[in-house]
């Protein structure tokens, strides 16, 4: 998210495309109706008609699966009709840059220039500048760079900085912007109408207003989730989303924005703490097989040769320091081969090749903590199978989850079963302190409410009794590399027992002279500002820097910016800057640079975000970009987007794995046998495709697109909310919704048992038909569409199914993020 709760108040225009909050957020609802009271356009792009919907003034029907159709579409309207925001895409994006000669996208193959069919890989070498001139580092005494040959700092050749050739006119045919524009052309209305299943005359007005916060001084703020990020494509529909922003100049404004509705509880905090397999703490990579080998390689591949990512090593020392402590020294790069490499390519261990590997025999045992993935993973049917091949689970929860009981699933055999599974009780939110974030970055501490119930345990504690008895093993036995085990520094004690603060005193980062766990002193740092690279300063997780920096009372919560309780909004925009801490470094609205032209002026006078006065910058969020140097303010100029080295934000992109612009493909299973706009049909680089476990279904075999979401009254696989008398007297049973012509077409009535089935699996379910879907005429062929929850399971008290909707759902993903396709498939129905 780009921007924080409060700030959607702000907007001119809404749009929701993929996501529903006003179920699965409701809170948000509070600051949209604001917005909307103060005479705001609210826009829903959805399948069905949601409640969200309900609240909005227009609402347009899409195919799920086919946003960037929409989207490339959106961006050919914002060309045609001159409503792009010049000033800002001239100087704050890559539009001017002259890409490479040998760029290229052929519609009639659907590929870009540099693909491998071989590995159905793309070389993205073609995607990159063309060079105009180059500079380098001043690492001399005294230059900008000096710390980088400073004593203690390890050994690496600084990138040189490249700059890229530009065509300030954008006349120039190989500039972003003439090969932007020629992409999106072949856009037009009725090509998207045919592709997307909406009507021309909705569109056109969804069009026109979205595109009216192209006006410099009008905002727009695109909310999205699931029905994004769930495609074979999810992640270039989130480029998708950036570009049309950055076209309208809404990336960096007061109610703006790209912004995700985060998910789980925590899922914000989970995602900066490297809970995804690419990526370590606070967003920096692993080492890996191939350019991340050594520290030396990592420096040299990592560091950002201009911009704010100059400063890489500091953080990336600092945070070696925190990993290994004293056993980290200049001498032994600071540890940093005792990390574990991730595969060439990057992503490899994500949860769908996690069960392939189990039916390779190749997992043997398997951590499930704090979720359910024998009901939430895809192709449930095939999960059961795989994790049935385990010598034994552990399973982490409050209660015995579908995971918990694989076994025991309609399905199984639990005679044929050898798998041990321990299910360990984890204590409840409210029964432990510790750390949570929220979708707008907010840092927050929760202070414990009860003790545990029973035998259960905090996660933290259960990890370290973990720890205890690994660590004593390998220390009595040696075994193989021991050494990561052995000189790991875990110290996170008060009191001789495993606490948060500590931990948060790491994540914050604290000069290490001066610093004893033990004796509770820490010389705590109040800004990322402050970290080093020559192994002064440890930091787990830089962009924390500052939410915890109070030396004088490090073991009081309430003493740290995190428990802040300001009320105070002197930028009249609900910036609430002295309530929590937002990372980083408290800034409340990314990229707020962009809110101001290029002279500093805000683009408008009822969103002042920063401000040039002439002499220096008046800021009322904390500036995204370098206000002022050594206490000098520093005037305005182009660098808008200072996290990148362009200093520019990218309209297009060579950093994604399938393509440097979204275009649109087909999911990997269509009801559709064309695709007007490419020759690809699918995307190209589809993850798992070959798995057998996938087995892809054809729409002559099951005609019917589904999708899947949530309901407000219950939460993901159920565990807690089926639990519950209340929610389930709300929302007893799992239904299929369908629209009145499908239902008459296939003799269905409501209320009646629906079996829904394709080659994975089959599931029965209650039946609402419903006008929230409407059949489409989809590339001139009349399509229906049904949609499913997916919160019930044979597991648990009460509103137990003996059907799993994810037996359904196909285990392919996302090139960039693995992200399964739950969101578009293939299936048939028929009265059960
Ligand atoms: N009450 C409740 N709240 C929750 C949750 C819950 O289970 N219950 N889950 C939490 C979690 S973990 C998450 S990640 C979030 C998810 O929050 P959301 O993303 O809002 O959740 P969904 O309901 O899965 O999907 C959102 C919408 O996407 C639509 N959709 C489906 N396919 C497409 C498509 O291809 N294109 C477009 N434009 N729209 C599509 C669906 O019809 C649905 O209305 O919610 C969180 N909040
Ligand atoms: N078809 C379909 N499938 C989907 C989705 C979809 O839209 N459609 N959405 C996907 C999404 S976005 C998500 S996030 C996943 C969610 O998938 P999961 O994370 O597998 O689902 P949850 O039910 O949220 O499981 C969380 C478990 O953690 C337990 N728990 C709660 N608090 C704690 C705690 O403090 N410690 C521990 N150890 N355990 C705790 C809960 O009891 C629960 O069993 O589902 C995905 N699956
Ligand atoms: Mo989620």
């Amino acid at each position: 998210m780009t921007s924080h709760w409060c700030d959607f108040q702000n907007a001119d225009v809404i749009l929701h495309c993929g996501s529903n909050s006003a179920e699965n957020h409701p809170v948000s609802a509070k600051w949209l109706n604001r917005a909307h009271e103060r005479g705001a356009k609210w826009i829903v792009v959805d399948p069905r008609y949601t409640r969200t919907a309900e609240l909005a003034d227009i609402y347009c029907p899409i195919r799920s699966g086919t946003d960037i159709a929409f989207y490339g579409g959106l961006c050919n309207y914002i060309i045609e009709h001159d409503l792009w925001q010049h000033d800002y895409v001239l100087n704050y994006t890559n539009a001017s840059y002259l890409l490479d000669p040998d760029y290229g996208f052929d519609p009639a193959t659907g590929l870009y220039s540099g693909f491998d069919a071989d590995s159905a890989t793309y070389s993205n070498r073609s995607w990159h500048y063309q060079v105009e001139s180059e500079s380098h580092w001043d690492t001399a005494p005294g230059g900008a760079y000096a710390w980088a040959a400073a004593p203690g700092v390890p050994a690496f050749t600084p990138p040189t900085v490249e700059h890229p050739k530009r065509d300030m006119t954008l006349a120039d045919p190989l500039c972003v912007w003439q090969q932007f524009k020629k992409h999106y052309s072949r856009y037009d209305l009725d090509t998207v109408c045919a592709i997307c299943g909406m009507d021309k005359e909705t569109l056109e007005l969804v069009y026109a207003t979205y595109a009216a916060s192209g006006a410099p001084d009008k905002s727009g703020t695109i909310l999205y989730a699931l029905g994004q990020t769930q495609h074979t494509y999810g992640a270039q529909n989130t480029r998708a989303m950036c570009i049309v922003q950055l076209l309208l100049g809404n990336i960096g404004m007061a109610g703006g924005g790209v912004n995700a509705l985060r998910g789980e509880p925590n899922v914000q905090g989970a995602t900066d703490m490297g809970m995804m397999v690419n990526e370590h703490p606070a967003y920096l990579k692993w080492p890996n097989t191939t350019d991340r080998k050594s520290l030396r390689d990592w420096m040299e591949s990592q560091t950002y040769a201009d911009g704010y990512y100059t400063n890489k090593p500091k953080f990336l020392v600092s945070s070696l320091k925190e990993w290994w402590g004293e056993h980290a020294t200049a001498d032994n790069d600071y540890g940093y081969d005792w990390w574990p490499k991730v595969h060439a390519g990057g992503l490899a261990d994500t949860i769908i090749p996690s069960f392939e590997m189990m039916e390779q025999g190749k997992i043997r045992g398997y951590f499930n903590w704090g979720m359910n993935p024998a009901n939430s993973a895809p192709n449930t049917a095939n999960v059961r199978q795989c994790m049935s091949n385990l010598d034994w689970l552990v399973v982490v929860d409050q209660v015995a989850t579908e995971s918990a009981t694989f076994w025991k699933a309609p399905d199984m055999d639990p005679a044929s079963i050898d798998t041990t599974v321990f299910l360990l009780p984890c204590a409840l939110i409210f029964e432990k302190p510790g750390l949570i974030l929220n979708s707008g970055r907010w840092i927050q501490y929760r202070h414990q409410a009860v003790e545990p119930w029973d035998e259960a345990k905090p996660d933290y504690e259960i990890c370290d009794l973990l720890w205890r008895e690994i660590r004593a093993l390998y220390e009595a036995e040696g075994g193989a590399n021991p050494a990561p085990v052995l000189n790991a520094k875990w110290d996170y004690y008060v009191d001789g027992k495993i606490d948060p603060r500590p931990v948060a005193w790491a994540l914050n980062g604290y000069r290490v002279d001066g610093t004893d766990f033990a004796r509770a002193e820490v010389d705590l740092c109040s800004g990322y500002g402050e970290l080093a690279a020559d192994g002064s300063t440890a930091c787990a997780m830089w962009i924390y820097t500052g939410f915890w920096a109070n030396s004088e009372a490090p073991l009081d919560p309430e003493k740290q910016a995190c428990c802040r309780r300001g009320h105070e909004d002197p930028s009249g925009l609900g910036l609430y800057s002295n309530w929590s801490f937002s990372w980083p470094s408290n800034r409340r609205i990314l990229y707020n640079r962009a809110s101001a032209d290029p002279a500093g002026r805000p683009w408008s006078a009822d969103k002042v975000l920063v401000e040039w006065t002439g002499e220096a910058w008046k800021t009322f969020d904390q500036p995204d970009f370098v206000a002022a140097q050594g206490g000098v303010p520093v005037p305005p100029n182009d660098n808008a987007f200072f996290m990148l080295w362009e200093q520019n934000a990218r309209l297009e992109s060579y950093a994604m794995e399938d393509g440097p612009l979204p275009e649109h493909y087909e999911p990997f299973e269509s009801p559709t046998d064309v695709n007007p706009l490419n020759g690809a049909f699918s995307s190209p680089c589809i993850r798992f495709a070959d798995y057998p476990s996938t087995k892809r279904g054809t729409n002559e075999e099951y005609p019917i697109a589904a999708t899947t979401y949530s309901v407000v009254e219950h939460w993901q696989t159920g565990g807690q909310t089926r639990m519950c008398p209340a929610l389930i007297e709300a929302m007893p049973t799992q239904f299929i919704e369908l629209s009145p012509e499908l239902a008459a077409e296939k003799g269905i009535k409501a209320g009646d048992k629906v079996r829904v089935w394709n080659n994975r699996g089959s599931a029965v379910v209650d039946c609402v038909i419903t006008h929230r879907f409407k059949p489409m005429t989809v590339n001139g062929k009349l399509t229906h569409l049904v949609g499913m929850t997916h919160h019930f399971g044979w597991a648990g008290v009460y509103a137990t199914s003996e059907s799993m909707v994810n037996d359904l759902t196909p285990n392919v993903g996302d090139p960039n993020t693995q992200v399964p396709e739950y969101k578009a498939f293939l299936v048939d129905i028929e009265k059960a």
